[in-house]
């Protein structure tokens, strides 16, 4: 195992990995921006690197600034985290050249998975499947685009292929439409990301988020580790997570599960991943891979007694998976709500300092938060301060448990969006469980109406 991790991330995450890392008996290097200077993760650092200024780009992103506070502390390895470098696959490659471990995939399978053409092309090969459309990026003749389209069939939907998470995608519902949607995806995809490349997929109305995760190993070793419902969003910002997926059928869940797994194999995956589905009348549908360890992590480790950064870790030592699908057993139910610093229903930041902050406790209650009283959150980055995260044996204890932990829950100074986790305890169909992705702007819209 490594003797020195660095963790170049912020926040909740970088609290969680540096437990994980304690545990196994690590040194933690916290690296920070000029902001973060007093932040808990930093303090509780066996040694930290201030690596520049608040703003991202020249700190949580500096790439040369992150190597060299890995060269100058000695440390062995590198953690992503989240967010910032940890699906670029630049970064893992200038890491594993500097001579360190990157804690994550390799970087061919970063890149592969960070073209959802590839990514998708490779997942339909293994046997994972797919939205139906045209499986390649687009053509450049129109003519030829119309009849991609019309072979689908409309609604369609058009994206970049270095998208993904919601950004540089657009609804196609009549042909009329098509050439004016493709040129503007095309222009906006090459700005944003570089690469003009676009393709197209059956535009499906009403899906549920659905994601499997997965563990692999460096010798071929993967499992699955149950599902997530990650439909509770707001622009693509999720607000609640589960696991179980509710009402999914078991036999299914461990079919796609088990494709999953299969798929990773083949590819040569290391490490822990994620694959996105859209789930539409019982169906599974891939969209995309995500190669990193995520914020909704909690509610997979509540479900199966897994400690997920920890494997992580492992697997990047080079150690073997120490279990077998069958010793992964998916045991009751776990929701996690995500606390943000912001209006609850108008969703603008609200940054500043915590004057109160009482967390809830008790069985089965959780909280992986890097806040505390007179904290600062500082404007510079998410709103994200911690999530509470409870297990019960059945989704109406877990419920039952939410709605307990979030009414001992006490955060003044700012403003939280509790009071719309409160509300969404409380609301009937979030209660019956299934809702989709876009159940919560629906909810707020008819809100914002006054009905
Ligand atoms: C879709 C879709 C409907 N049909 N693809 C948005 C995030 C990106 N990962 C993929 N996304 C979507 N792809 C097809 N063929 C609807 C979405 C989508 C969405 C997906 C997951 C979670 C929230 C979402 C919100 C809006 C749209």
């Amino acid at each position: 195992m490594f003797g020195k991790v660095l963790i170049a991330n912020r926040g909740e995450i970088a609290l969680r990995i540096q437990r994980a890392c304690r545990e196994l008996g690590i040194k933690t290097v916290a690296v920070h921006s000029e902001v973060d200077r007093e932040a808990k993760y930093v303090k509780l650092a066996d040694e930290s690197v201030c690596i520049g200024p608040a703003a991202p780009a020249e700190s949580y992103l500096n790439v040369p600034a992150i190597i060299s506070a890995a060269e100058v502390t000695d440390a062995e390895a590198i953690h992503p985290g989240y967010g910032f470098l940890s699906e670029n696959a630049d970064f893992a490659e200038r890491v594993e050249k500097s001579g360190f471990v990157f804690i994550g995939p390799r970087p061919d399978t970063i890149r592969m998975m960070g073209d959802k053409v590839s990514a998708k092309k490779a997942m339909k090969k293994a046997g994972v499947p797919t939205v139906p459309g045209h499986d390649a990026a687009l053509p450049e003749s129109s003519d030829e685009i119309v009849k991609i389209a019309r072979s689908i069939g409309y609604p369609v939907i058009v994206k970049a292929a270095g998208g993904g998470g919601g950004r540089g995608m657009r609804v196609v519902h009549t042909e009329a439409a098509l050439p004016n949607v493709v040129a503007t995806t095309r222009t906006e995809a090459q700005a944003a990301f570089g690469n003009p490349a676009i393709y197209m997929e059956k535009f499906l109305e009403t899906p549920r988020h659905i994601e499997i995760q997965v563990l692999a190993d460096k010798h071929k070793n993967a499992l699955w580790l149950g599902d997530r419902d990650c439909s509770m969003q707001r622009r693509h910002q999720k607000i609640i997570e589960e696991a179980p997926a509710p009402h999914v059928n078991a036999r299914l869940r461990a079919k796609i599960g088990e494709r999953c797994a299969e798929a990773c194999r083949r590819i040569g995956y290391e490490g822990a991943g994620t694959f996105e589905f859209l789930y539409e009348d019982g169906e599974f549908y891939f969209i995309e891979m995500n190669t990193r360890i995520q914020v909704e992590h909690p509610v997979t480790e509540m479900v199966t007694g897994l400690d997920l950064v920890q494997l992580q870790l492992r697997i990047a030592a080079g150690e073997k998976l120490g279990l077998k699908q069958r010793d992964v057993v998916l045991r009751g139910h776990a929701i996690e709500c995500r606390l943000n610093a912001e209006d609850p229903f108008r969703f603008t930041p609200s940054p500043g300092r915590i004057t109160t902050f009482h967390m809830p406790g008790g069985p089965g209650v959780r909280v992986d938060s890097h806040a505390y009283v007179s904290y600062f959150i500082p404007p510079n980055y998410d709103s994200l301060m911690g999530k509470i995260i409870v297990y019960g044996d059945t989704r109406s204890q877990a419920i039952a448990r939410m709605q307990v932990a979030l009414s001992e829950t006490v955060i003044e100074g700012i403003k939280t969006n509790l009071p719309l986790h409160q509300e969404l305890m409380r609301d009937a169909a979030f209660r019956a469980g299934g809702t989709s992705i876009h159940y919560l702007e629906d909810k707020l819209a008819a809100h914002a109406r006054g009905d």
